[in-house]
């Protein structure tokens, strides 16, 4: 039994430190879950104003009040600029909320490849509202690494979405060259990569160098940006690779309905490069 085990059904006050000196704290009303697989820690906590917040490794993935602005940023871009997606890849996600807004097209399958098993078992207990895609017939689970996966298979993909954690620790290898050029090699023709890219601001010098490697392999890779409340500097990062779809270029079709936060307009602004950022990245 984990230290933090003996602690669930009471309250706790979680701080994920985003600096040496500051950071994000909830006062939750309960631990929920708890436990540690051979991958990482998983908690699920209730709190009031953010409602269930999973964290791995101490790190918010998370919360169900917010997750919409992360899972429709990095999902709807690359869903809407591809004209017909019918198969779709997600790396990670094992919370099942980029699966979720997956399934709000007609795809005709979706991968998911989750390295922890545990991490779909958790959603399913404690986050049914992202959790809930994992129903979809169309849904093929693999619980993989996803690395290995791709290296492994040899199926090809209209939309790949890479849903890691940050660029740091287990999910690094998720952030480097040699997985993108792999991931290049399945997609099919007029395909498209969404991925995860970190915080603009805790994270800039990574991604200035991500991106000359991903200029590199990309006719078309583009960062685009979105809010993210609970993650650190509350805004994120994504990243739009691909040799045939300019995401720029008109978007022919209309966005599902029900969406919170993407919409035509956000697409559009959200490629938009902060000054902070320009001269290493453009
Ligand atoms: N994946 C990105 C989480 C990054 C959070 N980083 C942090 N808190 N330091 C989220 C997975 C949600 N499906």
């Amino acid at each position: 039994m984990s230290k933090s085990f003996s602690r669930r059904g009471k309250p706790a006050e979680i701080r994920e430190y985003h600096t040496a000196s500051s950071g994000i704290f909830f006062l939750a009303r309960r631990l929920v879950h708890s436990e540690q697989t051979p991958f990482q820690r998983i908690e699920v906590y209730e709190s009031d104003s953010f409602g269930r917040v999973l964290l791995l490794d101490g790190l918010v993935q998370t919360t169900e009040r917010d997750e919409f602005f992360y899972h429709e940023m990095l999902v709807h871009p690359a869903m809407m600029a591809h004209p017909n997606p019918r198969e779709i890849l997600i790396i990670g996600g094992g919370d099942g909320g980029a699966l979720r807004e997956v399934f709000r097209y007609p795809v005709r399958k979706a991968t998911l490849v989750e390295i922890d098993a545990a991490v779909v078992a958790a959603a399913r207990d404690f986050l049914p509202s992202l959790a809930a895609s994992f129903r979809d017939p169309r849904v093929e689970i693999q619980i993989a690494d996803g690395s290995r996966f791709i290296q492994e298979s040899c199926r090809r993909y209209d939309i790949i979405l890479v849903d890691s954690s940050d660029p740091v620790g287990p999910s690094a290898v998720l952030h480097q060259r040699g997985f993108y050029a792999r991931l290049k090699e399945r997609l099919k023709s007029g395909g498209i990569i969404a991925s995860q890219a970190g915080s603009p601001l805790f994270h800039q010098r990574h991604l200035m160098k991500k991106s000359a490697f991903l200029k590199k392999l990309f006719k078309h890779a583009a960062y685009y940006f979105g809010p993210t409340p609970t993650y650190p500097g509350g805004q994120w990062c994504y990243s739009f690779l691909s040799d045939s779809v300019n995401p720029l270029e008109r978007i022919g079709k209309k966005a599902p309905p029900g969406l919170k936060y993407y919409n035509r307009d956000i697409h559009t602004a959200a490629f938009a490069m902060p000054g902070f950022l320009r001269e290493g990245i453009d």
